[in-house]
């Protein structure tokens, strides 16, 4: 079957990379299936997307919030059009199943409708001046050009996570999307322009990181850059942005915590534990990685879940009877496939899975059994590191207690959740997690867009995405002083 061949957006023009190169997506589910042909970009390639992103940035910058904001709107309603294909096209590019990709194509239409709501808001603050006939105000500025590096996980809800509050503030934008999953952006960038976004003012930029992410991040006309990705090359990418003092928002890794507790509906807990540990085949940063067992239920609930999960209907993803598809590309399949291992020489125990599955139907794509680790202690790596695959580990807890220490005691902070009836206990959770989202008797997935998103610790660094944190990272503030005494009046001295 003949593929497409896709080309980078610089200016709003369809251009091949200037390294003549190009690589391959490839369906996870299927390595004989060809989604599409993309330019590998260098250096070369992101200058040009930059300089016409400055370009756009004249005039952007000072079109009205408001009818920037129409724009999102009309986005927002041609996705809700095309929101069937670009569910398809996104379990072929990135394997997770219909009804997942389906929820991440309604998140980039909530991020729209969302942000759209800002363009005619965006407030700022008046307040009195210490002196007599003088106006003083705060207003929300953009930033200019906004570099953005995304992940493969969330090929379109994250990237809209990324565009869309940046697009309202007045900023310009250059993006490279994951090399595993160019196309869900390709989707999105077209429904902007289709939706009525001028030249320049979003640019694409598709390649590997060293050649296409990294000259993002050090390009001097990039004025802020929005990373989430890995903890490894989100620490190169705060490095790189540091030394020129650039704003850098980073959103990494996490090793989320479910406590369940011996007053937890156990039956609602199972459903949140499968869930939120085999949901995207493991592969949220949001993923619970870790379930930590009150032992007087651990038992029953070590049982119930490894049966579940065993269940579990694995295969191609756009088969709406699947319940887990595969993982991206060969090397999360050993990433998983060491963590298990690594597991067993701990002296954890692999309940269910822990292999690759390679038969029948499963033996053109990457896919990984769901694998329950019981017998788990807190320092173990398999307890302490990020797997990013349908690995889940058991940890029996003594007490309430007990379970937040052991929830804390690792270097991440995004997501944590506990099952329990006892309201007490509720708020002492929302109180004592350490992680920048805590849900009460639901799982560690599903954050809504227009709540603050993002995490503590080694997760990020303090910025967040989603909500009003997004508007914050997206403008800087500008103070004015309008004096209308038409004299000389001094501050803190007149
Ligand atoms: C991610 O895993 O990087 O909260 C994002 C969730 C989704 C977003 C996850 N709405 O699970």
């Amino acid at each position: 079957m003949s593929h497409k061949l896709y080309k980078n957006l610089i200016g709003g023009e369809w251009v091949a990379a200037k390294t003549g190169k190009t690589f391959l997506n490839i369906n996870p589910a299927d390595k004989n299936d060809i989604v599409g042909e993309f330019q590998s970009s260098g250096a070369d390639d992101v200058d040009a997307a930059v300089k016409a992103a400055e370009a756009a940035f004249k005039t952007w910058r000072i079109f009205p919030a408001p009818k920037r904001a129409e724009i999102l709107y009309r986005t927002g309603q041609l996705l809700e059009q095309r929101k069937e294909q670009y569910a398809q096209e996104m379990t072929r590019e990135m394997g997770k199943v219909i009804a997942e990709t389906r929820g991440d194509v309604q998140e980039a239409i909530d991020t729209a409708y969302y942000m759209a709501g800002e363009g005619r808001r965006l407030f700022g603050q008046t307040t009195p001046s210490e002196l007599q006939n003088k106006f003083a105000m705060s207003v929300r500025m953009p930033v200019g050009v906004c570099g953005m590096i995304a992940p493969w996980n969330f090929p379109m809800a994250i990237p809209s996570w990324k565009l869309f509050p940046a697009l309202v503030c007045g900023n310009t934008c250059v993006i490279k999307p994951a090399e595993d999953t160019p196309l869900s952006t390709f989707n999105l960038v077209q429904t902007l322009i289709d939706a009525g976004l001028p030249k320049g003012v979003v640019n694409i930029v598709t390649g590997y990181g060293p050649d296409a992410g990294a000259p993002i991040v050090s390009h001097p006309g990039v004025r802020a850059v929005s990373f989430t990705g890995s903890s490894e090359v989100g620490r190169i990418v705060g490095q790189t942005a540091a030394a020129n003092f650039k704003p850098c928002s980073l959103e990494m890794g996490g090793k989320n915590a479910m406590i369940v507790l011996d007053d937890a509906n156990l039956d609602l807990a199972l459903d949140g534990a499968v869930w939120g540990s085999f949901g995207t085949a493991g592969q949220r940063c949001t993923a619970t990685s870790r379930i930590i067992l009150h032992k007087k239920i651990a038992a029953e609930f070590t049982e119930k879940l490894v049966t579940r999960a065993k269940a579990l209907k694995v295969g191609n993803g756009l088969d709406e009877s699947i319940e887990m598809g595969p993982q991206i590309n060969e090397q999360q399949i050993e990433t998983s496939t060491k963590y298990s291992k690594i597991a067993q020489e701990e002296g954890a125990k692999i309940l269910c899975g822990g292999t690759r599955l390679a038969e029948g139907p499963h033996a053109n794509g990457t896919f990984f059994a769901p694998t329950v680790v019981a017998g788990v202690k807190p320092k173990m790596r398999i307890a302490q590191e990020e797997v990013f695959g349908p690995v889940v580990s058991l940890i029996e807890c003594d007490s309430f207690d007990d379970a937040l220490d052991i929830a804390n005691s690792i270097q991440y902070g995004l997501s944590t959740a506990l099952y329990s009836r006892d309201v007490n206990h509720a708020f002492r959770a929302m109180r004592d997690l350490e992680a920048g989202i805590t849900y009460i008797n639901a799982p560690t997935i599903g954050a809504e867009v227009h709540l603050p998103f993002g995490g503590v610790k080694q997760t990020g660094n303090g910025h967040r995405e989603g909500g009003t944190g997004a508007l914050d990272f997206y403008t800087t503030w500008k103070s004015v002083y309008v004096d209308y005494s038409d004299k000389l009046q001094r501050a803190q001295i007149d």
